[in-house]
């Protein structure tokens, strides 16, 4: 009955649907049971890696390794602001090379989910726009709104387009089978009232109208407009999931957190093998038929595409670390888990699912075909206890938490909190320790006074609108005179974020920053004043990459919004709306002295350790660690800043910022061994704070196999 039902429904889904689609053999259609590929139903894994957050070189070796961990589908966004810099100027090279990356997937075998957004959120720094959307002229982002649309829809153009020029459609024997339009919209719909649900029917048609021969997917939108399918995110959607919103469309979980992102000041996210397994086979026997790991490789948010207080290395957590190295058991016990549900799908995708009680907490999931083929998942909800059950009139019992995978509804095969496959441990070897002072040359970078600046205006300034994202810096600066003497001066700042490096008078006061879920703080600090002059207040705003979530993201706001210098005889001097000089960037950045052809602008000098060393760019060269083992330099001993490797900025550095057992969020950090060449490659470092660069190091990554606790790693040598 069920059976005949899915038959109705796939030949009306694929009748319908020939029309207006790119023509080809391949179709990819769908019915309330799974996507059918080429007339195949299936179930398949996925798993997220995003080609900027790696390199050209590593794709091959990640894709491989996704592979042989029971992968079927990559999945990954496309990143607009890494591929239309300027309105009309696009950049496909590098880590930007998406075509590349598809035709990497489609070489070794495997599909391709392409979430274009161009909306995606990700952590990536303003969520994937270009900043130049935030001067189009009567702009709201993400409603409907003409001048938005204009550009969402451009873009979406472009990219479909270049996918169909270059055969990357499944329709045209291409690997891409899905296609997803906006991200996760239903979180801020509410904001736009009734623009809202115009702009996801628009969005929904915008992109069916593309032609593009897959399905579209929404993910967090109860509302997608038919025939887009709705999916899940989430890390419990076997729980959470309501269903799609139509009975033919079928039950799909775009997002499945493996972790979850660090953000400066936050601890590591360590999600168990066996608690992801447990999700992943509840969704499927709940008849779910495609999952996403969000992420199987998360990598690294090279130079300042981070979004704001992220860390630079991304899901580090994944079954496939921020170097590509497995992280077992999570990998293994995964890809066991793939192998036994992909052995069973012909009993999961043709049978007739039932569902009973079995226990108080324990329930039985049963696909059975006519023919008799059958699989049987159990489950024990009970999170303390075994569980004994009967289940067939045979007696099973099942471990606390966890869910038995029944081959022929008879032998348990699997069990998602039993996992077989051992742990491993990632190991840094030290390999260079810049300790000599003569390696190293030093260049300040200067503070600049009122005098010194050409932007000048009677306000405080926001901080976007005035750098366009074109540096992290801003400089707000101004000279005052007290009218008299001002006792016990206590300079008071407040800013709506990220962090603020004060000045007076060319000396270093005092920083303060705010956190990711608290972006606004306010800093008192002492200072003294020259009661009979000029005196030069300077101040630093240091942008964390932009915001990348929320409604109306186009008129948030960060920078100062007050200064003042109270004086303890009540006299108050309130600069809100005083004259303020502005400049963007620092001197370094102007003359991208991170660059070798740009190394003689400045002078470079030997390194003076003796005074505070604020905003210092420090310059040395090292050889290559010989080997093919993944590189990280150790960042430990520095404050706050930017790493360039020849030329190449792997991203920024924020150790200063500790976590609430006191602990820095981030100390290794990823260089890439196709940025290096075997001898004299350039390290620029950006210091804003006080580091210490003679006790950076530079270490090979590794694994230890066979890991059994913490014990027999100490006893390694180094
Ligand atoms: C997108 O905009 C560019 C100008 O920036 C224009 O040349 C191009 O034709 C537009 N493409 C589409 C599909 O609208
Ligand atoms: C796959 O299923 C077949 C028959 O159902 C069984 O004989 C075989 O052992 C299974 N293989 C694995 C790897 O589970
Ligand atoms: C069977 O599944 C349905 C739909 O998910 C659910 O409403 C019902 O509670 C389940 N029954 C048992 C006994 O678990
Ligand atoms: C397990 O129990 C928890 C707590 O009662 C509940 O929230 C969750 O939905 C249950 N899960 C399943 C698979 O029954
Ligand atoms: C379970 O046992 C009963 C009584 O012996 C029998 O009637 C029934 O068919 C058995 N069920 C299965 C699934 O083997
Ligand atoms: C729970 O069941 C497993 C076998 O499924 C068994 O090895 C284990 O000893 C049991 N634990 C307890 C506490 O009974
Ligand atoms: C700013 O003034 C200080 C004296 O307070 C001076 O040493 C410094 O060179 C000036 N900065 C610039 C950029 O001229
Ligand atoms: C942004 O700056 C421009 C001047 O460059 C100004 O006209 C505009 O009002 C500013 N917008 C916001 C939102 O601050
Ligand atoms: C303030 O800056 C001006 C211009 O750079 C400089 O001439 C003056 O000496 C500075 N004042 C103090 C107190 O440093
Ligand atoms: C300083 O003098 C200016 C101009 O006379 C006046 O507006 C301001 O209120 C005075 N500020 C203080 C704190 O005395
Ligand atoms: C600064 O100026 C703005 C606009 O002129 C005004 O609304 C605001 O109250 C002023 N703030 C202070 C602290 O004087
Ligand atoms: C939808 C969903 O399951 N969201 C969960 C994702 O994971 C975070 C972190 O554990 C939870 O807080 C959410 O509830």
């Amino acid at each position: 009955m069920v059976g005949w039902i899915y038959l109705v429904v796939a030949t009306l889904v694929l009748s319908m649907s020939r029309e207006g689609w790119v023509k080809g053999e391949d179709y990819v259609t769908y019915d309330r049971r799974s996507l059918i590929i080429n007339g195949q139903r299936k179930i398949l894994f996925s798993g997220s890696i995003h080609y900027p957050r790696s390199t050209p070189q590593l794709w091959p070796s990640l894709i491989a390794k996704a592979k042989e961990g029971g992968v079927d589908v990559i999945q990954t966004y496309v990143f607009w602001n890494q591929h239309e810099p300027q309105p009309g100027q696009y950049d496909f090279s590098g880590r930007n090379d998406l075509v590349k990356f598809m035709k990497e997937i489609q070489a070794q075998g495997l599909y391709a989910c392409l979430r274009i957004g161009p909306y995606i959120e990700s952590e990536w720094t303003y969520g994937g726009f270009p900043f130049w959307l935030h001067d189009v002229p009567g702009i709201v982002y993400r409603t409907d709104n003409e001048p938005f649309k204009y550009y969402m829809q451009n873009f979406t153009t472009k990219i479909v387009n270049l996918m169909k020029s270059e055969g990357l459609y499944a329709s045209q024997r291409g690997p891409i089978i899905l296609s997803q339009i906006e991200n996760e919209y239903q979180n801020i719909e509410a904001a736009f009232h009734e623009k809202g649900a115009a702009y996801v029917q628009w969005a929904a048609k915008m992109a069916v109208d593309l032609g593009t021969g897959v399905p579209w997917v929404m993910c967090k939108q109860t509302d997608a407009p038919d025939p887009v399918i709705n999916t899940c995110n989430g890390m419990r959607c076997g729980e959470t999931f309501v269903g799609p919103n139509s009975v033919n469309k079928p039950s799909m979980w775009t997002e499945n957190w493996t972790s979850f992102y660090q953000v400066y000041g936050g601890e590591p996210y360590i999600r168990s093998a066996q608690d992801i397994a447990f999700h992943v086979t509840l969704f499927i026997a709940k008849r779910g038929c495609y999952i996403n790991y969000y992420m199987y490789h998360g990598g690294t948010n090279f130079g300042r595409t981070a979004s704001a207080y992220v860390i630079t290395s991304y899901y580090d957590e994944a079954p496939l670390d921020e170097y590509g190295l497995l992280r077992q058991p999570k990998w293994g016990h995964l890809k066991e888990l793939h192998t036994v549900i992909k052995n069973c799908s012909t009993p999961l995708l043709q049978g007739v699912q039932t569902n009973f009680s079995i226990g108080q907490f324990q329930q039985a999931y049963v696909f059975e075909e006519e023919s008799g083929g059958c699989v049987a998942f159990l489950v024990n909800n009970d999170s303390t206890s075994n569980a004994t059950v009967q289940f067939r009139n045979n007696s099973f019992e099942l471990l606390p938490k966890s869910i038995s995978i029944l081959q022929d509804c008879q032998n348990i095969i699997f069990n998602t909190a039993k996992v077989n496959t051992k742990p491993n441990k990632r190991i840094a070897t030290s390999s260079k320790i810049f300790n000599a002072v003569d390696s190293w040359e030093e260049f300040r970078d200067v503070i600049p006074n009122f005098s010194d600046t050409s932007l000048q205006s009677n306000s405080l300034l926001e901080h976007m609108n005035t750098t366009k994202d074109k540096s992290d810096y801003l400089w707000y600066t101004l000279s005052f005179q007290p009218n008299s003497s001002c006792e016990e001066p206590v300079f008071h700042i407040e800013s709506f974020g990220h962090a603020v490096h004060s000045y007076i008078n060319n000396k270093f006061l005092e920083a303060g920053h705010g956190s990711h879920d608290t972006k606004g703080f306010t800093m008192d600090v002492p200072i003294s004043l020259i009661d009979d002059g000029m005196n030069n207040v300077s101040i630093l705003s240091v942008m964390v990459g932009l915001p990348d979530s929320g409604a109306f993201l186009e008129s948030k706001f960060a920078g100062l919004t007050r200064v003042e210098i109270q004086c303890s005889n009540t006299d108050l001097y309130d600069f809100t709306n005083y004259t303020w000089g502005y400049q963007v960037g620092l001197v370094g950045e102007k003359l991208q002295v991170y660059k070798e052809e740009n190394l003689e602008e400045v002078e470079w000098t030997e390194i003076d350790l003796s005074t505070n060393k604020s905003l210092t760019w420090y310059k040395t060269v090292f050889d290559a660690p010989i080997g093919d083992d993944p590189i990280a330099l150790n960042l430990s001993s520095m404050g706050k800043g930017e790493v360039w490797v020849n030329d190449q900025s792997i991203g920024r550095y924020w150790v200063s910022f500790h976590t609430s057992k006191g602990n820095p969020s981030q100390t290794l950090y990823h260089v890439p061994r196709s940025f290096l060449k075997p001898f004299g490659n350039l390290l620029i470092v950006l210091e804003e704070l006080n580091g210490d660069p003679l006790h950076i190091s530079l270490h090979t990554i590794s694994i230890l196999d066979n890991f059994y606790s913490p014990i027999s790693y100490y006893h390694l040598p180094h």
